[in-house]
């Protein structure tokens, strides 16, 4: 079980911006929970999909694996000796206790857990590649660049799975899901502050782009099929198959 996330519960003289410290590993399970909507629900359907589009003897990548959630779901579905999972994650705090969870499980795929920035992996024989609500978090001017090369290491068949928080398609519709979003959060149990400082936190470190930016990088990548397969609220889930 993982401890209740209270960092932005008092006021703070400064809010600093977000990172992936050891502060946020100790709460991160109830942290994405309680505040992205479909969380669970996605976590499961990577399983799912990792079981359709992975291929035997190549490598599935999760990027920015965080705690490995997603790399569970398809350790847990897939299931095959032959393929391997590369965890990949930047923050020394988070790769760590992924590898002592990972470690509680006996699943006959091979991982590996490395920590390294996604931006200088060189992906080859990929058959599925997860970035769940990792993309957001990189400056725009890498994100197309990483997606470039995602495509390359993919083979034929093969999967890109995208979740990202997304900006809606009008001011006034982004301001009501926003809205509504918070509503999700208040009814999870966070305070009207908690949302305000955490909302500070991850302004200009989390940065949303639309439905349509996304779907023109998987174009200009290559990917000629993609369309999204969850959404609930501003939450978004993609697949593009090579
Ligand atoms: C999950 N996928 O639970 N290179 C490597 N890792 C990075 C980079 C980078 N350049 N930038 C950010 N990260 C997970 C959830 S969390 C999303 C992903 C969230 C890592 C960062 O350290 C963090 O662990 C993760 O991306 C984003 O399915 O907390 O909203």
């Amino acid at each position: 079980m993982s401890k209740k996330d209270n960092i932005y519960a008092d006021q703070l003289e400064q809010v600093e911006s977000f990172n992936f410290d050891q502060k946020v590993v100790e709460v991160f399970p109830d942290m994405i929970k309680r505040s992205v909507p479909g969380y669970t629900a996605i976590i499961d359907g990577i399983g799912q999909l990792a079981k359709k589009y992975t291929q035997a003897n190549s490598s599935v990548y999760d990027l920015g694996c965080s705690l490995g959630a997603a790399t569970l779901s398809i350790r847990e579905a897939v299931n095959d000796e032959s393929c391997q999972i590369i965890a990949v994650d930047n923050s020394t705090a988070m790769i760590e206790r992924c590898k002592l969870i990972q470690s509680g499980y006996n699943f006959s795929m091979p991982v590996e857990m490395v920590e390294a920035d996604i931006n200088d992996l060189d992906f080859k024989n990929a058959s599925f590649v997860v970035l769940n609500f990792t993309l957001q978090f990189l400056p725009r001017e890498q994100r197309q660049t990483l997606l470039n090369n995602i495509y390359q290491g993919l083979n034929p068949g093969g999967a890109l799975v995208l979740s990202e928080k997304l900006t809606m398609s009008s001011e006034e519709l982004d301001a009501s899901i926003i809205n509504i979003h918070h509503d999700f959060k208040k009814q999870n149990g966070y305070s009207d502050m908690e949302i305000a400082q955490k909302r500070a936190a991850l302004e200009n470190v989390l940065i949303p782009d639309t439905r349509e930016q996304h779907y023109q990088r998987f174009e200009n990548a290559g990917f000629k099929q993609f369309d999204t397969w969850f959404q609930h609220y501003n939450f978004a889930s993609f697949i593009a198959v090579k």
